[in-house]
């Protein structure tokens, strides 16, 4: 099978056929890694499907069934690692901030990392701060990943990345990523050394593939 373009599997999404998705998953999977899937196929296929949604195109219908489909897609994706658990690999905690709805990009990040032998948690509903806070003072990951797609969420996130400051009783790594984050200039948001945006993915790989 040749293998379709994104926005081949833009209209496959938006048809809600992820039985042929699948297929299209498939054939890139013959060629392609998994970081080339996201970021070559899925995403821009979500930008596609973004697009059409601002010029009125389609409706938030279609949006959210475009959405059932790639996530449905993404999972498959999320093949058996061969993941021993071991207490000495690095944990990444995932967690979706509170009015963030946007999930698709957090959980191909979370993939990755799984893929790059971390021990991953990724909370796909959105989680109230003060419920963070308890769960990382407890599970202690060594990183957690923050995703940012709203413009209007932007205090959202500035509150969790102030209350992860002063709240946490140890000093985890944590990054922010999303769709604005190479667009715009966020370094204000940035509250001490263990902080870092990642505006793309090739970034957070050439970071953290081989420092798990
Ligand atoms: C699907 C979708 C939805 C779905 C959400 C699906 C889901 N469960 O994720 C639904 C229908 C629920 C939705 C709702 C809304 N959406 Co919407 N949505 C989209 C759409 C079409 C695709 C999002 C997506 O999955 N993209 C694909 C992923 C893979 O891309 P990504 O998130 O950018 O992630 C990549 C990178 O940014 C990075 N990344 C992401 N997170 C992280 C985290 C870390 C740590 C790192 C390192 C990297 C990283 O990795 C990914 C890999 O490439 C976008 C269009 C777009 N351009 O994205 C609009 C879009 C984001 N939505 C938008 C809006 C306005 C809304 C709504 C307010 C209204 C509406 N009906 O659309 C609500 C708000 C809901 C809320 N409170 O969050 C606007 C946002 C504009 C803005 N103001 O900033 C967009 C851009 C549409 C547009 N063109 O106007 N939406």
């Amino acid at each position: 099978m040749t293998i379709k373009s994104s926005s081949e599997f833009a209209k496959v999404l938006l048809e809600g056929d992820q039985w042929e998705a699948l297929k299209i998953l498939h054939a890139w999977q013959e060629c392609k890694s998994r970081f080339n899937i996201y970021n070559e196929l899925i995403t821009p296929a979500m930008y596609t499907v973004g697009e059409l949604w601002e010029k009125n195109e389609i409706t938030v219908a279609d949006e959210h069934l475009a959405t059932a489909v790639c996530d449905f897609v993404i999972t498959q994706t999320e093949q058996q690692f061969k993941f021993e658990k071991n207490n000495d690999l690095r944990k990444a905690l995932f967690p979706s901030i509170v009015k963030e709805h946007h999930y698709l990009g957090l959980k191909m990040v979370s993939i990755l990392f799984n893929e790059w032998n971390w021990d991953v948690r990724f909370l796909q509903s959105p989680l109230p701060i003060e419920h963070l806070i308890i769960y990382v003072n407890k599970w202690k990951p060594d990183l957690i990943g923050l995703s940012f797609s709203n413009v209007t969420q932007i205090e959202v996130l500035k509150q969790y990345l102030e209350q992860l400051h002063s709240h946490v009783c140890y000093n985890p790594e944590i990054i922010i990523g999303g769709r604005l984050i190479g667009k715009y200039d966020f370094t204000s948001l940035i509250l001490n050394d263990n902080m870092r945006l990642i505006p793309n993915l090739y970034d957070l790989q050439s970071l953290y593939k081989n420092n798990g």
